[in-house]
């Protein structure tokens, strides 16, 4: 696997589960692998679960973890091509990148959606010049359009406790403060697309993601109707993706308090586990009571974390 960015690079999804249960009951049994092997993993934003999950694989493959925070350890990056740099961006990728990746043997980046250019996001500008520039193994670790590693622990995390063959899975949007990007929601569609589960995805008016990540799903604007009989209820916040009208890409359209998941809520589905990508805004996204609820997967959900990247770190390594 050159770059995992896709559900499609991880190849058949039936394998890579029945590899991640493998990994999971023997974290330690690859550590021939890493064996004098680097990963280099770049922060442009926060994070708490992506950065020690990333870690923990590496450590459990025998690597050596790297971990870069942009522009507080090292300088700020320029990243538009072709400007004149008289800004506070002291270098720019281009010399960055390829720098990096002669320290190492697998790049993982967290770059978010800017949310003000459509294009720059969805051209993944940024992760594309890593590709391109550092010639080295690439992993978005939530780049502008995607989470690949959360949607693949998401999918492990629902195998593991499904009670049917096939689940009805509903992906619901909930309000939050914040303009949030799509990534989470458009790799959670594009895997839940993927895999053998019935999905649903319920939202507003105005909020329908890129059509590119939701062939198949069922979408749907009332969300009482869309969680019945619900398996698995996933709530996650996105801003406007701009696919109806771009020019509102980025911005908040709703923050209907009606949308919060609580335990009306809960109460249509097939007695649903609940889950969430984390960080998550209790009584805005969740109600307490459903968060704190023996359904709620949210704490394996983030440990599964570790699996999924584990999994994709070792197909790297393994083609290296
Ligand atoms: C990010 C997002 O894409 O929604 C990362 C999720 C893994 N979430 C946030 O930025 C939440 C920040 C906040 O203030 O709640």
């Amino acid at each position: 696997m050159k770059s995992f960015f896709n559900a499609e690079d991880i190849g058949d999804l039936g394998k890579a589960l029945k590899e991640a249960l493998e990994v999971k009951a023997n974290p330690f049994g690859y550590q021939h692998l890493g064996k004098n092997r680097t990963i280099m993993i770049v922060f442009f934003n926060s994070s708490l679960r992506t950065r020690l999950s990333t870690q923990k694989a590496a450590l459990n493959l025998g690597m050596s973890p790297i971990v870069l925070n942009i522009g507080q350890d090292s300088w700020k990056l320029e990243t538009e091509l072709g400007v004149v740099m008289d800004s506070d961006k002291s270098e720019h990728l281009r010399e960055a990148i390829p720098v990096i990746g002669s320290y190492c043997d697998i790049i993982g980046v967290r770059s978010f959606a800017g949310l003000t250019d459509r294009e720059f996001d969805y051209n993944e500008t940024i992760l594309k010049q890593f590709i391109e520039y550092s010639g080295k193994p690439v992993i978005s670790l939530e780049s502008a359009t995607v989470h690949p590693c959360q949607a693949f622990a998401d999918l492990i995390t629902i195998e593991e406790h499904r009670k049917s063959a096939r689940p009805k899975v509903v992906m619901t949007w909930a309000p939050h403060p914040k303009a949030l990007p799509q990534a989470v929601p458009n790799s959670f569609a594009q895997w839940m697309c993927a895999a053998d589960v019935d999905f649903v995805i319920a939202q507003p008016e105005g909020y329908e993601l890129d059509p590119k990540f939701t062939k198949g799903a069922k979408i749907e604007y009332d969300q009482m109707k869309a969680l019945e009989g619900a398996d698995f209820v996933y709530a996650k916040n996105w801003s406007c993706p701009g696919v109806t009208d771009p020019s509102k890409y980025g911005q908040i359209l709703s923050k209907d308090m009606g949308w919060t998941v609580d335990a009306r809520h809960m109460a249509v589905t097939n007695d649903a586990y609940f889950m969430h990508c984390l960080p998550v805004r209790r009584n805005m996204i969740v109600s307490d009571e459903v968060i704190d609820s023996p359904r709620s997967l949210v704490i394996p959900e983030a440990a599964n974390r570790v699996v999924s990247a584990q999994v994709v770190i070792k197909r790297m390594l393994e083609e290296l």
